[in-house]
């Protein structure tokens, strides 16, 4: 599934705005038929979360329902035509003019509905209902009794911290193509260096697939800019498109030259004529690890950067352009390079921002809050969610240069603190469990993407066979806030220890995926204690200093870049995680001017 695009073939028709909404929290929707005509609507925007809206939708996460009524262009008839939606958490069931379109479980990931067979001439009417109830056996998990959401007791009952905001969250389009369409392209990039030139010679292995047999050949052609640097006519293999070709004198792409080449593929008719035709971006470079390092382009790279959420006031997780850009801005303001997207895929919008403007990514499924001292069957189907959420991620975002590594999981939760917070007896069966179950996930991915580094984001106190899975260990640690509040030395000598011991162990670079205080913006005192900025200042200190003593640390990811929703709970003031270094309507704390300070002065990142 291709992000919509609009070109000489293709056209991509927008229905985000303002559409009918009510919520169904009897369930009566689907036999009172609301596809017809929603009874008593109000208005809600598409995208949007329908929480922050409405004081009163703030804690429903049952049934809603949308509605929309939108006007086919009259030269559309006659081609394949697609309904796609980028995100709609969690759950979604489509009707198109009364006939059942089909349905989709999982939120933050893209998914596409064939109906050419149910559109019309003239206006259509579109109903979608979502559901966001939270289950122990969806992913990530809520309602869970035990897990996060024991230690937590929070309300709403997540096994996660941050909020669980429902909706049609990011854009809707109804695309239109011929009805023999390409359907999925993958791009792998490399490069030789030439002993004499300073320049390399690029190469692409495309590979891309087409639904519908009415084509007699295909292409692929690179363009720098207007010049085109390579094409070739595709081979076919079964049903896969293939090619191998080469850029002679290539421009790499990293964050300090963010070089996008475009990939154009054709489907030509046997007289010649267009059949389809797709334009991506690409960027020629390699990640590797050697040792205790991360490559990027044969060089080591060292991360500097962020835990993010999709969060904002208003917008809950509706993905925003204007704060996709504000965003940027600000990572470059603080000489971030790069940021995970904590705990869930993000939009498109932001990936395509991250490849143009340089900044290299962790992508992460939305396998947060995963326990494995549980009911066997519910394991198991998060072990298949899980599954296909990596299998559909890495096809969404296999083609960005940005994304520099997979991570499978955050804080999956081991035993030993299922222990110390619930009182359950240590079982080191369940620890057991887990590997399988990560070992499994990982396994899964390697396949799909051998061009990539897998990893998982592990809890303090996690075993470190979970650890040993990953090719870059991702460790998230708050010594100085959940262990030794309030006595950043005693921290900071627990973590310069645990590393060297980690290291020792592991031997494979370490980034340091989250650490961080909770600084509510404008609280100050001196001497530093917790929930003043002085002590958010502290605390990075201690750790950036630690971190520049290791040349093993490949990274340092704070947590949080800004402040953000959580649920209401006795942990969480004002049910917001104020470990931002930005408020969460983004106004700098010292933090993030000590970091610039930091990260600017310093080109290494160190
Ligand atoms: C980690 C989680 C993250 C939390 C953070 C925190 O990975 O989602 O928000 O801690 O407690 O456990 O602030």
């Amino acid at each position: 599934m291709l992000y919509p695009q609009t070109n000489e073939c293709r056209m991509a028709l927008a229905l985000d705005g303002l559409w009918e909404f009510q919520i169904d929290p009897e369930g009566r929707g689907e036999a009172d038929a609301w596809w017809q005509a929603l009874p008593d609507p109000c208005l809600m925007a598409v995208p949007g979360s329908w929480n922050e809206v409405r004081a009163e939708y703030r804690d429903y996460l049952d049934d809603a329902w949308y509605g929309l009524t939108f006007t086919l262009p009259r030269a559309w008839t006659g081609q394949r035509l697609a309904l796609r939606f980028g995100s709609v958490n969690y759950a979604a069931k489509v009707w198109l003019n009364g006939a059942y379109a089909g349905a989709h479980e999982g939120g933050h990931l893209p998914f596409e509905l064939d109906v050419s067979a149910h559109v019309q001439a003239g206006r259509n009417r579109l109903t979608v209902k979502v559901n966001n109830t939270l289950q122990p056996d969806r992913v990530p998990p809520g309602n869970t009794g035990f897990g996060l959401a024991g230690l937590m007791r929070g309300f709403p009952r997540t096994n996660f911290d941050f909020f669980p905001y429902a909706g049609i969250q990011r854009p809707v389009f109804l695309c239109a193509t011929a009805p023999t369409y390409l359907d999925w392209i993958r791009v792998e990039t490399g490069y030789e260096r030439n002993r004499d030139a300073a320049r390399p010679t690029g190469w692409l292995q495309v590979e891309a697939s087409a639904t519908g047999k009415g084509f007699a050949s295909a292409e692929c052609a690179v363009l720098d800019g207007d010049a085109m640097v390579a094409s070739q006519i595709l081979e076919k293999d079964a049903d896969v498109l293939h090619g191998r070709l080469e850029i002679p004198d290539a421009e790499l792409w990293s964050p300090a030259s963010p070089h996008l080449y475009a990939c154009r593929f054709t489907l030509y008719a046997a007289d010649g004529a267009l059949v389809d035709q797709y334009v991506l971006q690409i960027g020629l470079r390699t990640v590797k690890v050697e040792g205790s390092q991360l490559l990027l382009n044969d060089e080591p790279v060292f991360l500097k950067g962020f835990g993010k959420h999709e969060d904002f006031p208003v917008l809950g997780r509706a993905s925003s352009l204007p704060l996709i850009a504000k965003d940027g801005a600000l990572m470059e303001w603080i000489g971030a390079n790069s940021y995970r997207t904590s705990h869930y895929p993000y939009a498109e919008e932001a990936m395509e921002y991250a490849d143009r403007a340089g900044l290299l990514i962790i992508d992460e499924i939305p396998a947060v809050g995963l326990m494995f001292e549980d009911d066997a069957d519910r394991i198991a189907t998060r072990l298949a969610r899980c599954r296909q959420q990596l299998a559909d991620l890495i096809r969404r975002d296999f083609n960005h240069p940005s994304v520099i590594m997979w991570s499978v999981a955050n804080e999956p939760m081991p035993a030993r603190l299922m222990e110390r917070f619930q009182g359950k007896a240590f079982d080191a069966s369940v620890d057991q469990a887990g590997t399988d179950f990560l070992a499994a996930l990982i396994q899964h991915g390697r396949p799909l993407d051998a061009t990539r580094p897998f990893s998982l984001a592990g809890i303090m106190g996690g075993p470190v066979e979970w650890l040993e899975l990953c090719d870059v260990v991702m460790i998230n640690r708050y010594w100085g806030w959940y262990v030794h509040g309030g006595e950043i030395e005693p921290a900071r000598t627990a973590l310069a220890q645990e590393l060297d011991h980690l290291h020792a162990r592991l031997g494979k670079p370490i980034v340091l995926a989250e650490f961080g205080a909770e600084a509510l913006a404008g609280h100050h005192s001196e001497p530093a204690e917790m929930y003043s900025e002085e002590y958010q200042v502290e605390m990075l200190r201690q750790y950036l200093e630690v971190a520049a003593e290791r040349a093993f640390i490949a990274g340092l990811h704070i947590w949080n870049f800004a402040d953000f929703k959580t649920g209401q709970s006795a942990m969480r003031t004002n049910a917001m995680n104020h470990k931002g270094v930005f408020t969460r309507d983004r106004r700098p704390k010292m933090a993030a001017h000590f970091l610039r300070e930091q990260w600017r002065a310093d080109q290494s990142g160190r």
